[in-house]
């Protein structure tokens, strides 16, 4: 019975220590999870875009709701750049994700205040309001696929 116990105890604190990395059997599962968050995020950001630039008409029940999908998916990609996914899928991440991790933790965070304040912006409902943070969240994202996704 105390072994039993010292056993879920140990398997207990192991979970907690756990790193978000071991949720993903292998790295390319990790891959593949922060590539799918990508592509979902970069879909309803370009819905955001086309509006924002005039390709598609401005309709602010639509901005709002493909910048709300936009900053939930902002948070995601990020638990899936683990120790250990830098190879093992098809992946653009260049070494400097985990080479200077604080930086890309750093440009990580920007993205999800973009995105905050992005979708904020829309629900204002203005073309106007949603162009400005448009902006500015596409710069985010430039940003640090200069610097940490290959070409
Ligand atoms: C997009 C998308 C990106 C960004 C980036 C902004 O729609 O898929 O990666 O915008 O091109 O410069």
């Amino acid at each position: 019975m105390k072994a039993i116990a010292a056993f879920v105890l140990a398997a207990s604190v192991a979970a907690l220590v756990t790193p978000a990395v071991a949720q993903f059997a292998k790295p390319e599962d990790a891959i593949k999870y922060r590539q799918s968050a990508m592509t979902v995020m970069g879909t309803h950001f370009a819905r955001l875009g086309a509006m924002a630039n005039g390709k598609t008409a401005f309709d602010a029940r639509q901005a709002a709701g493909n910048a709300v999908i936009v900053e939930s998916l902002s948070k995601l990609p990020w638990a899936a750049f683990g120790e250990g996914t830098d190879k093992g899928g098809n992946t653009k991440a260049l070494p400097d994700v985990w080479k200077d991790s604080a930086k890309f933790k750093e440009s990580a965070d920007k993205l999800v205040a973009e995105a905050t304040k992005l979708s904020a912006a829309a629900k204002v409902g203005t073309l106007d309001s949603l162009k400005v943070a448009f902006g500015s969240a596409a710069n985010t994202c430039k940003g640090c696929h200069d610097n940490f996704r290959a070409k």
